[in-house]
């Protein structure tokens, strides 16, 4: 998947620096849909960078029930993991995903009612669960390479069906999920 990615990207670089961009210039601008940050194609995704990201305080950790750290390098030296993967917490608690350096976010995938959440690149943020269930999340620009978490709100396991296997799973995503969701 990385190489594949990374194939394609050298491709599309090597295209636009032929001259080429007035050919495809048309094909561009007919494409319906905005092209968000995260989608565009760079090489710095899978380029790990240890700049340090200090943008929340001691008093805003303090104040939430759970932080999840975002890493480089997680706790047993894979790639790009969240620490801890797992979060149990009771309805109504906060978690904050902490960054560390840049390159990482949150967004959920399976959620209970659907609820959508997408942080934004490169910056701690802040959810407060006041619905019950299973919500997986990912960081957007890994999540093939295993970047997911999980949260367990109120012991809520009723869409557990729908969490363990989904289409948007692909992966080592899928595998790291349905291994923390096995376990319940
Ligand atoms: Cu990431």
């Amino acid at each position: 998947m990385i190489f594949r990615r990374n194939l394609i990207c050298s491709l599309g670089v090597t295209f636009l620096g032929a001259n080429a961009y007035n050919i495809i210039k048309p094909a561009i601008a007919a494409r319906p849909y905005k092209i968000e940050e995260e989608n565009i194609c760079n090489s710095e995704d899978f380029v790990i960078n240890h700049e340090p990201i200090n943008d929340v305080t001691e008093q805003q950790i303090a104040a939430v029930d759970e932080v999840v750290h975002m890493l480089n390098v997680g706790p047993t030296g894979s790639r790009f993991r969240y620490d801890p993967m797992l979060s149990e917490i009771e309805v109504g608690r906060k978690i904050l995903w902490k960054a560390t350096t840049k390159g990482h976010n949150v967004e959920f995938m399976v959620t209970p009612n659907n609820i959508k959440f997408k942080s934004k690149l490169h910056k701690s943020a802040g959810f407060t669960f006041t619905t019950p269930g299973i919500y997986t999340y990912k960081c957007t620009p890994h999540v093939s390479v295993g970047m997911i978490g999980v949260v367990v709100v109120g012991n809520d396991l009723s869409n557990m069906t729908e969490a363990f296997d989904n289409a948007a799973y692909y992966g080592q995503a899928k595998e790291l999920i349905q291994d923390i969701l096995g376990r319940f």
